[in-house]
């Protein structure tokens, strides 16, 4: 495999102008016929044949068995086959192209392209399955028309549907029908979908602005049909925001969403026909928690900004994929945030960023929001694109403020509807509409790696000054050894020894922006009566780490104190971190360390506070992921890691049993179920604390968790009583057993639910054993060419602090047998799963050494697929 590079870009020498796709479904094969309006590029003359003659067509195909070709209606073999093109010479400037492929759908485990799932046809063509359907110029610059007739089995797929409007239907002889699809919108063939099968499906209805109805579809087999309604309302909502908020109205008669259970992704926002993974779209208060609930809200909304931030408007290249799914992430975002708590999401979003996204700037894969070359772009599915993209985004929003960043996306709407664009023409947007310099900014899109910054201060009592020295740094990442300085916006406050906040400057503001530009640069403030404490990145107004030195002393203060949220919560996780950390280093050097009392205080204040919003409150009493602990440790040790932070809960709720308790018992009301902030915010507060108070060894406490589990009228208490007991530990095995026994006897109908059921075993310390591993994998849930069942399983397991990283390295050994396995059936997922041994160089010398073996067993191996080929190579 070889890489491809952004600097290489070349525009087509051909465009297609319509597309007219004819897909006959049959039971073990399908025949695709394309008919292509195809004509000459006349920007591009630089074809190969020289400036008479026009250059070959190359289109790509990828596993299909060409039946015939004619151009102009007539037989045609002056083309070539090779190594997936289809090479065709001796044309036309403008002239319609015919293929007829076979394919087959039945046995195509990689889904992508044409697939079946659960009896059901479906497609995935981002980025690049449109090639597994028909020959075509499969790249987000050719945006073409479709027309897309389907006929099948009537009985079988009495449901078949594609983009745009339903314009012809009919019967045909054997017990066939057939549906036509036309899409008056030009797309590029990523966003083409195809569903057929025997759905049933919930109809609602959308008055856009301008008075449009729109009638709003989701499909899903018939058991599942009553759990469509939450995405049908997050839909309703997420339509009228993107109206209120970007004033972008919806451009179909009709919206549709289908639910697939075998699926790559999370959801496809394809044209007029979103194809969702079952599990993001699916809920209701008996089978989905409140994190489902959320989600499902969250990637609704997603998929359908896209039509205009991805669709209307969409990629060049796929160098330039942030450009689509930065700006819709961040739009997404912001809609979670105003429907739901914005200091919940915020700490949701930088959780992420700095356990998932920090990690990959700081590994072999590490790539800027924009690419200059990759060898799959499968890979570049990434939390970097995504959420480093979209906190890119925000930066601009902040930079800009509120009202010139809609100016902004209103003029780059305009001035790009129906084209595909560059970041570069997104920040070009910006900067007309505001007036604002991007130059430095840019940056952001070229340089990888996750900008360090560090800070520290100075008070000069005589003339009452603050000075505030800030310098930036950026490691190394692959191919880019040095980095130019970024512009970076660093929200600050100053409290003083009261914790008021101090006022920054002669417009009276108590927090300001800094724009951090230079390596080094020295921020003064006058008038500064005392030594204040800085309150640093509030909101986390940049996607770097901060530096300074806060004593314990420092962050007791800010946590209690500070008026920013986000940074009031961060002040309690540096100092988990840092208690967490310091037991590290004991146990490394076989010290024991018992936990710091002003960790346990700092909780119990917490815990105490009734002043303090519910959910902040849940925010502020979870300690540290041990994914995060891991990210933020110079080497990483997963057995101290994981004993360091059981200990520290263990100490936190022993301290403060009685109220942790007694909160319990306040929050353990009955009432109807809603996915509303306040109701959710209650429940995760009940549920942190039974979480605490289950990590004591206490049949007790454990019994709490057991009425808690069998009095739930809804999943997310039942669920968080199920993780409780199990997380509990073996120390009652017999409950473990027979809850997750109940549990399973409940829901085994629900494979939603099933992937819970086996991802919480395979993640526990306890329970998630490589023997129990194997067990899960030959229950009759399981399902191995099921995405979400491999995600739960493996993608569990490897995230096992305790199992995964044991001292043998047979938990290494076993997932690569199982990477090497599924390479070959679906290289997209073994890819992904790949990605904890990526990390190997963090840790510490004995899994180094194992995991690295493992890579190397992997590289050695014949036959990978690019995409695991790209990360092993990168890796070692
Ligand atoms: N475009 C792939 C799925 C998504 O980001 O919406
Ligand atoms: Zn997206």
């Amino acid at each position: 495999p070889k890489a491809i590079y952004l600097k290489d870009y070349q525009a087509p020498d051909y465009w297609i102008d319509q597309t007219n796709l004819t897909f006959d479904l049959y039971e073990d094969h399908t025949m695709v016929t394309s008919v292509l309006s195809i004509y000459r590029n006349l920007d591009n003359k630089s074809g190969k044949q020289g400036e008479d003659n026009l250059p070959e067509l190359v289109l790509v195909g990828d596993d299909l068995e060409l039946i015939s070709v004619e151009i102009d209606d007539k037989p045609f073999s002056d083309f070539k086959v090779e190594g997936g093109f289809l090479k065709i010479l001796s044309l036309k400037e403008s002239f319609t192209l015919k293929t007829v492929c076979r394919i087959n759908p039945q046995e195509n485990t990689s889904l992508e392209g044409l697939y079946k799932s659960n009896g059901m046809f479906c497609t995935q063509c981002e980025a690049e399955g449109f090639r597994k359907i028909t020959y075509y110029l499969d790249r987000p610059d050719v945006m073409s028309r479709f027309t897309t007739r389907i006929t099948a089995d009537k009985t079988a797929y009495p449901v078949l549907l594609s983009n745009g409007n339903d314009i012809e239907r009919g019967e045909l002889d054997d017990g066939r029908h057939y549906v036509t699809w036309e899409d008056p919108f030009k797309k590029p063939s990523y966003l083409f979908a195809l569903v057929a099968g025997d759905l049933q499906h919930v109809e609602d209805h959308f008055t856009t602005m301008s008075g449009r109805e729109v009638t709003l579809r989701i499909f899903t087999e018939a058991h599942n049909i009553d759990q469509c309604d939450h995405a049908m309302i997050s839909l309703k909502k997420s339509m009228k925001w993107d109206e209120e908020v970007y004033g972008r109205e919806y451009d179909l008669d009709i919206f549709m969403i289908v639910a697939v259970d075998h699926f790559n992704m999370g959801a496809m926002e394809n044209k007029g026909l979103n194809i969702f993974n079952s599990a993001c779209v699916l809920a209701s208060p008996e089978t989905a928690t409140d994190a489902r609930f959320q989600r499902v809200e969250a990637i609704v909304a997603h998929e359908y900004f896209h039509n205009w931030s991805g669709n209307r408007v969409t990629c060049r290249d796929w160098f330039q994929l942030s450009l689509k799914e930065g700006f819709t992430v961040f739009r997404d975002s912001e809609f979670s945030a105003d429907m739901n708590s914005r200091g919940v999401k915020r700490i949701e979003d930088v959780n992420v960023l700095r356990t998932a996204q920090f990690a990959e700037d700081a590994g072999p894969m590490a790539h800027p929001i924009r690419p200059e070359s990759f060898i799959e772009i499968s890979n570049f599915y990434t939390v970097t694109i995504y959420e480093k993209g979209a906190e890119v985004v925000r930066m601009i929003h902040g930079i800009l403020g509120a009202e010139a960043f809609r100016k902004g996306s209103d003029l780059y709407f305009e001035r790009h509807d129906g084209q595909a664009v560059t970041c570069e023409d997104f920040v070009k947007a910006m900067e007309d509409a505001s007036g604002r310099d991007l130059t430095q900014f840019r940056r952001w899109y070229s340089q990888a790696g996750t900008p360090v910054l560090n800070i520290t201060d100075e008070y000069n009592e005589d003339k009452k000054q603050y000075k505030l020295t800030i310098e930036q740094s950026c490691p190394a990442t692959p191919g880019q050894k040095e980095k130019e300085p970024f512009h970076i916006p660093v929200r600050l406050g100053l409290l003083d020894a009261e914790g008021d906040e101090l006022v920054l400057n002669e417009s009276g503001a108590t927090d300001q922006v800094l724009d951090v530009k230079q390596e080094k640069e020295v921020f003064a403030f006058d008038n500064i009566e005392e030594r204040p404490l800085p309150s640093i990145l509030r909101s986390f107004s940049a996607p770097v780490r901060v530096k300074y030195d806060y004593s314990r002393e420092d962050l007791l203060f800010l946590m209690e104190h500070d008026s920013d949220h986000f940074n009031r919560w961060d002040a309690g996780q540096r100092l988990a971190n840092s208690v967490i950390d310091e037991m590290v280093a004991a146990f490394e050097q076989g010290r024991e360390l018992s936990v710091d009392r002003s960790l346990i205080e700092a909780f119990g204040t917490v815990i105490n506070d009734e002043s303090l919003d519910l959910a902040v409150k849940a925010e502020m009493l979870s300690l540290p992921s041990e994914a995060s602990l891991a990210e933020q440790a110079v080497e990483v040790y997963p057995q101290f890691i994981h004993q360091a932070r059981q200990q520290v809960k263990k100490a936190i709720a022993e301290a403060h049993k009685d109220s942790l308790e007694a909160l319990w018992q306040s929050l353990n009301v009955h009432k109807p179920y809603r996915p509303e902030a306040e109701d959710i915010a209650e429940r995760t507060l009940k549920n942190t604390c039974l979480s605490y108070l289950t990590s004591i060894e206490d049949k007790a406490m454990l019994a709490l968790a057991e009425q808690q589990y069998h009095g739930a009228s809804n999943m997310t208490d039942r669920f968080a009583a199920l993780v409780s007991v199990i997380n509990a530990g073996n120390h009652d095995r017999e409950l473990i057993d027979e809850v997750l026994a109940d549990f399973l006897e409940l829901y085994h109908q629900d494979t939603n639910v099933m992937d819970q059921w086996l991802s919480v075993q395979a993640a526990s310390p306890s329970l998630g054993t490589l023997e129990h591993i194997l067990t899960l994998m030959q229950h009759e849930v399981f399902d191995e060419t099921s995405p979400n069942k491999l995600r739960s399983v493996l993608g569990g397991f490897a995230g096992n602090m305790k199992q995964f990283h044991r001292t043998d390295g047979l938990g290494y050994e076993f997932l690569t047998d199982q990477l090497l396995d599924l390479d070959k059936k679906n290289p997209q997922i073994a890819s992904r799963l790949m990605t904890p041994l990526t990390r190997w160089r963090k840790f510490e010398p004995g899994c180094r050494e194992r995991m690295r073996k493992a890579l190397e067993r992997i590289k050695a191996t014949p036959g990978l697929s690019s995409d695991v080929y790209e990360v092993v190579t990168k890796s070692l």
